[in-house]
């Protein structure tokens, strides 16, 4: 398996060098919230979101959350964003040409999946929806691997044991009950490990996402809750989910919650690394709002043209995660053109492995689909397999007679 994301992720640690934020400007300090009654943030509330890279790419300072990170682990970052856009944009295109039957864009989100991502340690596990690709590459899945189940040949396509990433889930919100089972498991054990789940801002009405707050906090699992607010549940927008802004929820339920600004990697690093911390601390649960922006579709089968303004999105451009991090970087001059020419290099060759990949699979054996459904069978398995057999059978026979013919 290549893991470009794991190699990484060594190097970046194995690095001693550091910068320094020595050309921050301190952010305003966070105001009292403000009650409202939509889920996006007004400019009062702008003030709760933290920051430590503006959409400029200007390095600031929070006073709560701060970062200091190598030049190679800043490298690393812009890296892991380039490449997962890559992928993400190459999956996008091998569905238009047939070759996936779905796909679900995460464009936009790269800082938040690649921040929080990164902010995990090998030991801590990861409950994603079916968007997280930029988290699984940090887990080190390899990115094939993703495109299985949405070409419809298998049920997922990896070992969730292998890389402490569980396969994707398409139940929305159903994957932070799992999460916090798996959390008050990890507690149990006496471990240090944290448990991370992800959904979105539509999720977050789910009866599911309630019961799992009200479960860790009571039990104080060691669970992280990371909502990227992507402000659309496919053409729900956040103001039909939420009257609070959606990290508010959180008091109610007895643990913290804190708005970042999705789109600003270092910032999304910090914040996670803390919630983290506090899980394996034994100081509870927290829930982690990333406010963010899906560039895309929600899906190739969406059209999002029919309920959404493009001006919106033409506005979120500006604040592009990858751009503002590439401008800070150059701005500091820790990248130089064969750097980045590089990395346009190492894009181009993960494009072509992916639809190499793609193209090989293998189309599963027709009867795949009645295995592993009861670990000892099920008569009623057993009845619609040989009705099935039979069908397909049917097409045997008249291939045959139309042969003869
Ligand atoms: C329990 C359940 N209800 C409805 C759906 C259909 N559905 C698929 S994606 C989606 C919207 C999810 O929006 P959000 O949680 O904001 O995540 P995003 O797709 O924006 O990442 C819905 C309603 C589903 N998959 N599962
Ligand atoms: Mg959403």
């Amino acid at each position: 398996m290549t893991v470009e994301g794991t190699a990484q992720r060594k190097n970046a640690r194995g690095s001693s060098k550091r910068t320094t934020a020595k050309k921050a400007t301190p952010a305003k300090k966070a105001s009292p919230a403000k009650a409202r009654n939509s889920g996006r943030p007004d400019e009062a509330e702008q003030d709760q979101l933290v920051q430590l890279l503006t959409p400029e790419g200007k390095r600031i300072e929070h006073p709560d959350y701060s970062i200091d990170l190598s030049a190679e682990e800043l490298r690393g970052l812009y890296r892991d964003m380039v490449l997962t856009r890559k992928f993400d944009a190459e999956a996008t295109t091998l569905q238009r040409q047939g070759e996936l039957g779905l796909w679900a864009s995460l464009l936009g989100q790269e800082a938040a999946q690649i921040g929080s991502g990164r902010a995990l340690r090998d030991d801590d596990y990861v409950f994603p929806t079916y968007r997280e690709h930029g988290v699984a590459w940090c887990r080190g899945v390899d990115p094939t691997n993703l495109l299985g189940m949405f070409r419809g040949v298998n049920h997922g396509g990896w070992d969730p044991n292998s890389n402490n990433f569980h396969l994707y889930t398409i139940v929305i919100g159903s994957q932070t009950l799992h999460a916090t089972g798996y959390a008050m498991g990890v507690q149990k054990d006496g471990a240090d490990s944290a448990v991370i789940a992800y959904f979105g801002d539509g999720a977050s009405s789910q009866g599911d996402v309630a019961e799992s707050f009200t479960f860790s906090a009571v039990y104080n699992a060691p669970v992280v809750f990371f909502c990227q607010n992507n402000q659309w549940a496919i053409s729900e927008p956040t103001e039909k989910q939420t009257r609070v802004p959606l990290y508010q929820r959180a008091r109610g339920f007895g643990f913290p919650g804190v708005r970042v600004d999705g789109n600003d990697v270092l910032a999304c690093l910090a914040v996670t690394k803390a919630a983290l911390e506090r899980a394996r601390t034994g100081q509870g649960p927290m829930l982690i709002e990333a406010f963010t922006y899906r560039m895309g579709a929600h899906t190739t089968s969406d059209d999002p043209t029919k309920y959404r303004a493009d001006e919106e999105r033409v506005a979120w451009e500006a604040k592009d995660p990858i751009l503002r991090l590439r401008t800070y970087l150059e701005a500091e001059g820790l990248v130089d053109e064969a750097y980045l020419a590089s990395i346009d290099e190492e894009s181009e060759a993960l494009g072509k492995r992916v639809r190499d990949a793609v193209r090989a699979m293998p189309d599963p054996d027709d009867m795949a689909i009645f295995e592993n459904v009861y670990a000892d069978g099920h008569a009623l398995v057993d009845e619609e397999r040989a009705q099935f057999a039979a069908y397909q059978a049917s097409f045997a026979d008249a291939d045959a007679a139309a042969e003869g013919n």
